[in-house]
């Protein structure tokens, strides 16, 4: 399999894809070291986990080049991203033996009821290249501590940040047998899928996802989708400031290359502020620096996967063929690399593709509302339900509209935020479980109920 450099369209790696035999061998050793991986006590796994990340912390610089060579993300973000992983291993130091502890519920002198929390087993990690440290050490973290082994597939666009996770977790002590990280595209995805597993953990498109779930159904084993989204966000006629809020929005939009599962895909505005915001926004988005990702006051890339390029452009001609108005970008930069112009797009409607089909790319649209129950009805209006965000300088009203929406992940004054303390979890299209929080925890392990008659 060959990996190619986004912005430069080099080949920087060649890798031998993991061959159904290997799988099974691989998978063999899994189960093998599952059971004596799950009998350790938990401070045992966690003393694994936060070596790990003091190796992260050590070697922090050679995971964010590899992570922008691979990926095309901007220097400053890749290091932003593995800093995430220590923010997730200290989480975990101070929670998980508090949350796999068990529980005694009812102690009276004739009937003991108490809850044991047990890991599911071998589990796997199908995962996306776009937040890849951070999609991988949200599943896999929380899923070793609990006591599964992982095999981790990472997506074919960031197979090497996959490999130094492993060599990582192996030098912190994690077994080999218990954390396996095999090389592939779907195709390989698709033999795990037919594999004997005890849970999939799934990170990617809505399509994939779905897939996943259809597939794997007659298992009866968990199944978690962390799909994409048509995030909203709506700015209300009260903003304290305008110039500010158009620079949150647009790097809420902009982060990452716009490649954000949780990336403000939509802007709706109050018609009071319209003009005012969205001059600031494009002066904001025109001061980024687009360019080598490799440098560390780049803040704009190349995409990650050539093909978006297309999605992009024709997004740019439906909005403009109905009706909508080009005020920056709009197309791909030629030359080497897979570059678009960050790309600003007003006077939209929700029937164009930009507003209501999920973009993953540096390109916004712009729509003006007249109220907030014109907002509540456009944001409302989505296959999608991943996170949705309203500025305002009043909490009531914008959690009056908040409240109303079916999203995994309500935002007032922020956007385009994960944090381990609450779940990450999609409605509808954008996906099934939670990742993070207690809930991030207990999604590997089932829960054993026990009836005691002393
Ligand atoms: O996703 P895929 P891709 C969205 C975003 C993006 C689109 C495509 O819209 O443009 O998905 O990205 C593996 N059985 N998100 O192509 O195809 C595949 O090898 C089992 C949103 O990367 O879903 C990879 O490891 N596995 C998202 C993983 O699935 C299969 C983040 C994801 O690939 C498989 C990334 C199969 N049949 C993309 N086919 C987010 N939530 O942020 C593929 N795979």
């Amino acid at each position: 399999m060959q990996i190619i450099n986004p912005a430069t369209e080099e080949i920087i790696s060649e890798l031998q894809v993991t061959s159904k035999d290997e799988l099974r061998s691989v998978l063999d050793s899994l189960r093998e070291g599952q059971k004596a991986w799950a009998q350790k006590s938990i401070e045992e796994r966690l003393e694994c986990i936060i070596r790990f990340g003091e190796f992260i912390q050590l070697n922090v610089n050679e995971l964010a080049e590899i992570l922008t060579l691979e990926t095309g993300k901007p220097l400053q973000q890749s290091l932003n991203e593995i800093k995430g992983a220590q923010n997730r291993v200290e989480h975990l130091r101070q929670n998980a033996e508090k949350w796999l502890a068990p529980e005694t519920l009812v102690d009276s002198g004739s009937t003991h009821e108490k809850i044991m929390y047990e890991p599911l087993g071998v589990i796997a990690n199908i995962s996306a290249w776009n937040f890849p440290y951070n999609v991988g050490y949200n599943v896999f973290l929380y899923a070793l501590v609990a006591g599964n082994s992982v095999l981790y597939k990472p997506s074919e666009f960031a197979t090497l940040t996959g490999k130094q996770f492993e060599k990582y977790l192996w030098q912190a002590g994690i077994p080999e047998n218990v954390f396996q990280c095999v090389v592939g595209d779907g195709k390989l995805g698709q033999q795990i899928l037919e594999a004997d597993l005890n849970g999939y953990f799934f990170t990617g498109s809505h399509g994939t996802g779905l897939h996943i779930a259809k597939t794997v159904a007659h298992k009866l084993v968990p199944v978690q989708l962390e799909l994409g989204g048509k995030d909203p966000l709506y700015i209300m006629d009260d903003v304290p400031d305008v110039k500010q809020a158009a620079i949150n929005a647009a790097e809420g939009a902009f982060y990452n290359n716009g490649q954000s599962c949780c990336a403000v895909e939509r802007i709706y505005v109050s018609e009071k502020i319209h003009d005012e915001f969205v001059d600031a926004f494009v002066t904001e988005v025109k001061s980024y620096k687009i360019g080598d990702p490799t440098s560390l006051e780049t803040f704009v890339g190349p995409l990650t996967r050539k093909q978006q390029l297309k999605v992009l452009e024709n997004q740019v001609t439906d909005a403009l063929n109905k009706g909508a108005i080009l005020l920056s970008g709009g197309k791909e930069i030629k030359g080497k690399g897979y570059y678009f112009e960050p790309t600003v797009i007003t006077n939209c409607k929700h029937e164009m593709a930009v507003m209501n089909e999920e973009s993953f790319g540096p390109i916004i649209g712009i729509q003006k509302v007249s109220s907030d129950s014109e907002a509540l009805r456009l944001m409302s209006d989505t296959e999608y339900g991943l996170t949705a965000a309203v500025f305002s300088s009043d909490e009531q009203r914008a959690l009056g509209l908040l409240n109303q929406l079916n999203v995994g992940t309500a935002y007032w004054n922020c956007c385009d935020r994960v944090s381990p303390n609450v779940p990450w979890s999609g409605r509808n299209n954008s996906g099934l479980g939670s990742t993070l929080s207690t809930q991030g925890i207990r999604a590997f392990v089932q829960p054993k109920s026990y009836h005691l008659r002393p």
